[in-house]
């Protein structure tokens, strides 16, 4: 496919998205809680910067399943399927030639540190859904990596405009141990939502549990409702 037919899809498909979970957007956590639980002053989301029982830092540790996969750009694809009307398999030339979008934002960890201020570079999660396009009865996506790690994510809660699929941080390719060539971010989320080294997003008609939710973390993730596990819910 043509590139300006993928941008023209995109456009066309970012208002249809945005007009379909509009309404389930407004319902979720970050806009419908009176009095998001935190310190520290308002951030870009009008919640405290710091998530209760969180703590900030300078360094950003590295999380995961202790296998770091060596991928290069070369070989980097990235396939979108599931419920979808165009599915996709895409190389790193074609993933660069997405829109890009450029955000700052913080990344909350569940094991209570958070790193505020981040700088991305990236391609909106909207944006992929857009090219895709979302069968009416998508309600969530599976997240997979090349480590085989897996995480789960409502849409309403994907499609917000500071959910990413980031290249870069900080002028910088994004470090493999940080999940590089290509990882996602949830900055609304508690950060294992966001999967490193992605290689698959899969559309789903129902919800089901990624690696750390079906080993007692919380399927919804929010910080700011100290929502960590799921015997909390
Ligand atoms: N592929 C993959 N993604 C992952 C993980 C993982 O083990 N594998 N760990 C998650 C967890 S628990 C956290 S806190 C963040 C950590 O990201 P960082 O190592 O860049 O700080 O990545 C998340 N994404
Ligand atoms: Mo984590």
């Amino acid at each position: 496919m043509e590139n300006d037919d993928k941008l023209a899809r995109i456009i066309e498909w970012r208002m249809k998205i945005k007009a379909r979970f509009e309404e389930k957007i407004k319902l979720t956590p970050s806009l419908v809680d009176s009095a998001p639980r935190g310190s520290g002053k308002i951030n870009r989301h009008g919640m405290p910067s710091v998530p209760i029982g969180q703590t900030t830092t300078t360094k950003w540790p590295v999380l995961d399943l202790g296998y770091h996969p060596n991928i290069s750009s070369d070989r980097w694809r990235l396939t979108i399927d599931g419920a979808v009307q165009n599915p996709v398999r895409i190389t790193w030339k074609e993933f660069l030639a997405l829109p890009q979008t450029k955000d700052v934002s913080d990344f909350h960890c569940v094991t209570t540190w958070s790193k505020l201020n981040m700088h991305w570079k990236g391609v909106s999660m909207l944006d992929l859904a857009s090219l895709v396009q979302p069968h009416e009865n998508a309600t969530h996506i599976m997240c997979y990596s090349y480590d085989t790690y897996s995480t789960n994510i409502s849409l309403e809660e994907a499609l917000k405009p500071d959910v990413l699929l980031v290249h870069t941080y900080e002028g910088q390719p994004l470090p493999v141990e940080h999940g590089g060539p290509v990882r996602m971010i949830t900055p609304q989320l508690y950060a294992w939502k966001g999967a490193k080294w992605i290689k698959r997003i899969e559309f789903l008609t129902e919800d089901k549990p990624g690696f750390w939710e079906d080993r007692g973390y919380s399927n919804t993730a929010y910080p700011w409702r100290n929502d960590r596990y799921s015997d909390d819910e």
